[in-house]
């Protein structure tokens, strides 16, 4: 399976690590500590020299219950670190539902956009479409705001897929080659523990919609509620999660922990190959 993803095409034979670069002051998991472009960049090479095969930027935060912030300050927070990471030989993707943010990093070389609203945004498809861009769709149930309130499904696998289908269908219809495409299900996005878990069990079902899947349980609350651990305390839940993902088909890994990870996949990838 191949994924175009702007100046790259990225071979997902085997899962590739995805390293989580915050640039936010309140993200959960190490809000604040790269809170300046220069330290950002440099947690970036780190992750890459541990193995990351691409990077994630997000300049606005999508935990439970974070506010929103506007364009100009969440371009402020992305653009130094994207222009500064622009040489660092792995692809970079940003996480942005903002189709205005979509545009602007686009032109400033992103390759991917990772949208947490799966490009539900007015004018969302359209920013992304006449690019090169490749394009995580992701399922979220409610707005980040309010989303872990109550969230209530009848049948959650079957409701995440539907919807995961409707929007490679809505992006294929505005342009978007289905080689550009990725889904992911949302852990934590709008879910209860329970839905999580039946997400995780049943993540290989996501498979049959033939476009590669992106986990991401980096650190999430699911698994501080599965062990008692606190947030920067869950590196080894997070790289049982990641390996459990790559299991049932997940093609990219979304992680904080990359080091650990590219170890625990070396395992992986060693028992896929045999025979
Ligand atoms: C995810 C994400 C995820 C995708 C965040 C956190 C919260 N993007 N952005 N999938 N999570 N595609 O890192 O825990 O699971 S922000």
């Amino acid at each position: 399976m191949k994924l175009l993803c702007g100046k790259f095409e990225l071979d997902l034979s085997s899962p590739l690590i995805m390293g989580i670069v915050n640039v936010t002051p309140d993200s959960f998991s190490d809000g604040g500590h790269f809170n300046s472009p220069e330290l950002a960049i440099a947690h970036a090479m780190q992750l890459i020299e541990q193995g990351a095969n691409l990077l994630d930027i997000g300049g606005e935060s999508t935990r439970p219950g974070a506010q929103s912030v506007g364009v100009e300050e969440e371009l402020e927070r992305i653009l130094p670190v994207l222009v500064g990471l622009s040489h660092c030989g792995v692809p970079l993707s940003v996480d942005t539902l903002k189709p205005e943010v979509m545009r602007a990093v686009i032109h400033a070389g992103a390759d991917m956009i990772n949208d947490v609203n799966a490009l539900q945004s007015p004018g969302a498809l359209q920013a992304v479409a006449d690019s090169r861009v490749a394009v995580c769709l992701m399922h979220m149930q409610g707005e980040p705001r309010t989303m872990q309130h109550n969230p209530r499904y009848h049948a959650v696998l079957a409701e995440v897929k539907t919807f995961l289908a409707a929007r490679i269908e809505a992006s294929e219809q505005a342009g978007i080659a289905r080689e550009r495409l990725v889904i992911d299900p949302g852990f934590g996005f709008g879910k209860a523990l329970e839905h999580n878990l039946a997400l995780l069990h049943g993540l290989d079902t996501f498979q049959t919609l033939g476009v590669p899947l992106l986990a991401g349980l980096s650190r999430k609350s699911m698994l501080g509620a599965l062990t008692g651990l606190s947030v920067t305390e869950r590196m080894v839940p997070s790289v049982a999660a990641a390996v459990i993902s790559a299991m049932k088909g997940a093609k990219i890994l979304r992680v904080h922990d990359v080091k650990e990870t590219r170890q625990a996949l070396q395992i992986f990838s060693a028992v896929e190959e045999a025979r």
